[in-house]
């Protein structure tokens, strides 16, 4: 263990506080995290772990969804500037205008989504578990918001419903066009396509299997392939890898990095947990009234 990692275990145990890591941030991270995870497992360890302090290695909306579900808790994110450019891309108004021209409507927010949109939701959902949540919802009209990519997804495979899409992207996802799926499929002709479903629908059509970070790292480690095309954040690879270590994961031509998730570093990690610096803060009406949703998440993800 190195001079670091020494001084972020003894900072840990000084503020008994825990390190969640997303599966995008860089290895050296996820090397010195106690859980790695999805938004939806990391949501729902920070809001059952006991600890008094977290320390999340993500971006503003994973902070912000532990702060909103765990208010009593210390939130620190060790890059005030790590955030996703999708959850900019709605905003309240979008969700007014909506509403006013349907009855029988839900709105449903990625959780990449900034908590003032949570706030206006009835329900938020991840990429791990919006399925499970969508068929369950009794509304016949469906306004998802900010992914459009995920949204036609959800929708074509929950054809009873009425979905309307606002048009958030991811940039990180929308990159992986169909000439370089086809270029890799073409020199790795045995492996399997795995792809995240903010990638487009046509990158999507040519998929073996579509999910989640943690649904893409179930799959590959439950296969009896052995060689895959990941189509998502390269950072997945860590875990791809460790999980895997007979395995092969190729990556599209092009490299597909978050350059938001990359801002978090092992030395950040180590000097906000030192200044107790960038901690998350919310006003107390909006955390309420974004907790609705991100606890019916919670509930209807839960069976
Ligand atoms: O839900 C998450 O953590 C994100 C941003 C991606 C995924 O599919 O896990
Ligand atoms: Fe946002 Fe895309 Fe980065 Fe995820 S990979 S945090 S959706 S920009």
């Amino acid at each position: 263990m190195n001079f670091l990692e020494n001084k972020i275990n003894e900072l840990k145990k000084e503020k008994d506080a825990v390190i969640l890591a997303h599966y995008y941030v860089n290895d050296e991270v996820q090397g010195i995290a106690d859980y790695i995870g999805d938004s939806y497992y990391l949501s729902k360890l920070a809001a059952e772990l006991p600890n008094r302090t977290i320390v999340f290695c993500g971006v503003a909306f994973m902070g912000e969804s532990a702060k909103i579900l765990s208010p009593q808790k210390t939130v620190l994110m060790p890059d005030a500037q790590a955030d996703c450019p999708m959850a900019h891309m709605t905003d309240v108004a979008d969700i007014f205008a909506i509403r006013k021209q349907y009855d029988d409507l839900a709105v449903v927010c990625y959780i990449n989504s900034t908590a003032e949109v949570k706030a206006e939701c009835d329900v938020c959902v991840t990429s791990a578990n919006a399925l499970k949540i969508i068929r369950k919802l009794e509304q016949k009209n469906i306004y998802f918001v900010p992914d459009a990519n995920l949204g036609r997804y959800l929708a074509k495979s929950v054809p009873e419903k009425n979905f309307i899409f606002n048009n958030g992207f991811c940039p990180v996802h929308m990159s992986f066009t169909t000439g370089s799926v086809k270029e890799a499929k073409t020199a790795w002709p045995q492996a399997k396509v795995l792809a995240h479903p903010e990638c487009t629908e046509e990158v999507l059509a040519l998929a073996d299997y579509i999910g989640s970070t943690s649904g893409i790292i179930k799959y590959a480690t439950d296969s009896e392939t052995k060689e895959f095309i990941i189509c998502t954040e390269e950072g997945v690879l860590c875990q791809l890898k460790q999980k895997n270590p007979t395995k092969t994961f190729h990556l599209v031509p092009q490299r597909k990095i978050c350059e938001n998730m990359k801002k978090v570093t092992v030395q950040k990690v180590a000097d906000c947990l030192e200044k107790t610096e960038n901690q998350v803060e919310l006003p107390e009406d909006l955390r309420l009234d974004a907790a609705r949703a991100l606890e019916r998440m919670l509930v209807l993800a839960a069976d």
